[in-house]
């Protein structure tokens, strides 16, 4: 049973401005999903609702109606501006107006996958900036790591759910790496591309993430490497991954940490740049194996 987010037409006809008839008239054309509660009622799952707007181009005049910030989708933000304005945002301690800009663009019809590289990624490179160079406290890095991460558990619960029907996958990082905010992004990307993805977090010991393959059998497992501490050790895991995970499940590494001098040894495994090559790769696979 999955647990999405449900809404009422009223609501949704409140949050884009329209009447509510005109609104059933959409659900009754099957523009928008909905499901009826054990009483009776029309319910619309949230990630349904925002399929229709982001298709439609449909501007929320009471984004709050849907637990959305207040004032999302009005205006129409430039990507380029972004990553900028959320690492100001992000290491003032606003993540208000961080939650606002990224649900802005993800309602204007970016996913959230290009929201992760274009927008999130560069933002905390700024961060990484501002913390070297002594402009930002070790506290402010850290509170925007928080901020982030519950931003990216928002924009989760508006993708579309694919618990019951989607492959399954699954990753992490691995010990002596406590980088938390990549392998939340892999999740996201993945759910977006229709996988059934779980993040099962970050400093994982290679052996508890082999017993993950063996128990959870993902047809697809990501190792997100932000920090190497000994890199024979980093090797030996990545040994360990690849005999557990043998043919079934298709391991998928990325990460910061990964240069060409670390990637060079790493024979077969797939290596990639960044969410949207995640998606793109994620996306490949469940076509192949139809
Ligand atoms: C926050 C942060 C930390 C926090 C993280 C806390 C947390 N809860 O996550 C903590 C405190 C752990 C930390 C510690 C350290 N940090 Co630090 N940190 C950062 C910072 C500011 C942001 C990291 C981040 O989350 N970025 C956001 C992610 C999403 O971006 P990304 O890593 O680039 O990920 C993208 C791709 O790599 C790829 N990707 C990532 N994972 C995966 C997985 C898959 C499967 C795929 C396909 C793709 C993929 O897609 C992502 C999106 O585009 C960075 C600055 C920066 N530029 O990122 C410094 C930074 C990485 N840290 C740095 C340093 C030096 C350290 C320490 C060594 C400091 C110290 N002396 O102790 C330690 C090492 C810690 C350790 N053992 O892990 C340096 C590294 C310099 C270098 N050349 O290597 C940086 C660059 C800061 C700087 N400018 O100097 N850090």
């Amino acid at each position: 049973m999955s647990s999405e987010t449900l809404v009422s037409p009223k609501q949704v006809a409140r949050a884009v401005g329209v009447s509510e008839s005109s609104l059933k008239r959409w659900c009754d054309q099957g523009l928008i999903p909905t499901v009826k509660t054990a009483g009776g009622h029309r319910r619309m799952p949230i990630s349904g609702v925002m399929q229709f707007l982001r298709s439609t181009g449909q501007t929320l005049v009471r984004p709050e109606e849907l637990g959305l910030p207040s004032g999302s989708g009005e205006a129409k933000r430039a990507i380029g501006d972004a990553a900028g304005d959320i690492a100001r945002a992000l290491i003032g301690g606003n993540e208000a107006v961080a939650r606002r800009i990224v649900t802005d663009l993800y309602v204007a019809g970016h996913s959230a996958t290009e929201l992760c590289d274009r927008i999130l990624a560069p933002a905390f490179e700024q961060v990484g900036k501002e913390w070297e160079c002594g402009a930002a406290e070790v506290y402010q890095e850290r509170w925007a790591c928080e901020s982030c991460e519950r931003i990216l558990n928002e924009l989760r619960a508006l993708i579309v759910a694919s618990e019951e029907s989607g492959p399954m996958a699954c990753g992490g990082a691995l010990e002596g790496d406590y980088y938390t905010v990549p392998t939340r992004m892999a999740e996201l990307t993945l759910r977006e591309a229709g996988w059934r993805a779980t993040s099962l977090g970050s400093n994982l010991p290679a052996a508890t993430l082999a017993a993950a393959i063996r128990t959870l059998r993902p047809r697809l497992f990501w190792i997100s490497v932000s920090y190497i501490p000994v890199l024979e050790r980093f090797q030996d895991a990545l040994k360990t991954l690849q005999q557990t995970a043998a043919s079934r499940t298709t391991l998928v590494l990325g990460g910061r940490a990964l240069t060409a001098d670390v990637t060079r040894d790493l024979g077969e495994i797939v290596v990639l740049q960044g969410m949207q090559p995640l998606r793109a790769f994620a996306t490949a696979l469940i076509r192949k194996k139809k």
